[in-house]
């Protein structure tokens, strides 16, 4: 493929409810978008994760933009692509900037696909036509509030509930829920609200049988994570801290997770994600696709992702209207008892709804 025109966009979408974690509260999404166009006029579509404070990471849509204006959608306008795997490549020598990165990769995949006449899913080699999904709830006011939240999404079939914590908000919570739910598949994500010092209170946690605690510590650490995997039962399972191949290798060396959570934007794209897939399944380490409140284009890649084998948990990837009023793409994302089907149309399988996007787009540069 040869991208002749790429058009970067900001988006800005409200989140149907305000998303809160320990790190903050979101309620309007701001993102990056980028169209990749190329001579036979094939359109490829990439979302950056990135939002618009740096809490997560240290990536915002501003940050995003500057690297996709001015070092990222210049290397990639009017060359020759044999395959999507040579833009990480081409990518190397400009460091971090991960979710940058991957809006433009993943476009560049979807591009790749459409042109050969093949799904994402078999451009990716994944296998399965349906995925299994889970849903991610924020902090709530009140337990009473979240427990309600939970029998709603059980009623729709969710195959995996998971939680926000953080200190003050975590034993006397899990209690409860397990109290309500004894069998529920539940886990729980800190979002790195921990630290050593809490090794104690975090061993409290292995009574309420979870399938597994998400980055109870620092954002970039694998050291004490490995120490702390050795004092806890449940497994660990790292987000924020696999932000590439090489940290999911040496993570696997230390034991400091027994489950790794892959977001192509955190690792830049999908080529890094499928080598931390096909590290993880030689290791016997599950995976799953974690989320990042993603719109329909980011859903859709995620979707692709995840049909890969060692994808064995249910992820994030929740249907377009946990999240939105109206979604951009068209079908939206549905799901059914908490199975969501991948979708057999060229590239990502899903059109962009260029009416609706228009609306909901806030700026806008056109390279050619
Ligand atoms: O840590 O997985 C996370 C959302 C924003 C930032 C970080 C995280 C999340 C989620 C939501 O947990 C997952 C989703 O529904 O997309
Ligand atoms: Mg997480």
């Amino acid at each position: 493929v040869k991208p002749a025109k790429i058009v970067l966009r900001k988006v800005s979408m409200r989140l149907k409810a305000p998303f809160t974690t320990s790190f903050g509260t979101m309620q309007d999404k701001m993102f990056c978008l980028v169209e990749v166009v190329d001579e036979n006029g094939h359109v490829g579509w990439g979302e950056s994760v990135a939002d618009d404070t740096p809490a997560y990471s240290e990536e915002t849509t501003e940050t995003n933009w500057h690297m996709l204006e001015d070092f990222l959608i210049p290397r990639l306008l009017g060359k020759e692509i044999d395959h999507p795997d040579r833009v990480s490549e081409w990518f190397q020598d400009i460091r971090k900037n991960n979710m940058a990165k991957a809006t433009l990769e993943t476009a560049v995949w979807d591009l790749y696909a459409k042109n050969n006449e093949m799904t994402l899913r078999e451009a990716l080699g994944g296998q399965k036509s349906e995925i299994e999904v889970g849903v991610s709830i924020g902090i709530q006011p009140d337990v009473g509030t979240l427990l309600n939240i939970i029998e709603e999404k059980l009623e729709m079939g969710y195959k995996k509930i998971k939680v926000k914590i953080k200190p003050g908000k975590d034993v006397h919570v899990l209690r409860e829920i397990r109290k309500a739910f004894p069998d529920i598949p539940l886990m729980a994500d800190a979002n790195s609200a921990y630290t050593l010092e809490d090794v104690e209170h975090l061993q409290k946690l292995d009574e309420f049988n979870l399938m597994m605690i998400e980055q109870p510590l620092n954002h970039d650490d694998i050291v004490d994570h490995a120490v702390l995997q050795k004092r806890v039962e449940t497994p660990i399972c790292l987000d924020e801290s696999i932000v590439s191949a090489d940290a999911a290798r040496k993570a696997i060396e230390l034991g400091s997770c027994r489950i790794i959570n892959i977001k192509l934007g955190r690792v830049g794209g999908l080529t890094e994600s499928k080598k931390i897939h096909d590290l993880c399944e030689k290791h016997d380490i599950p995976v799953w696709c974690g989320g990042m409140l993603e719109a329909g284009v980011g859903r859709a890649h995620n979707i692709a992702l995840t049909t890969l084998p060692n994808f064995t948990l249910p992820g994030d990837t929740a249907p377009s209207s946990h999240y939105w009023v109206e979604d951009i793409i068209s079908p939206e994302v549905t799901m059914d008892h908490g199975v969501v089907k991948v979708p057999d149309g060229p590239g990502i399988g899903f059109d962009v709804n260029r009416e609706t996007l228009e609306r909901y787009t806030t700026r806008i540069k056109v390279f050619d």
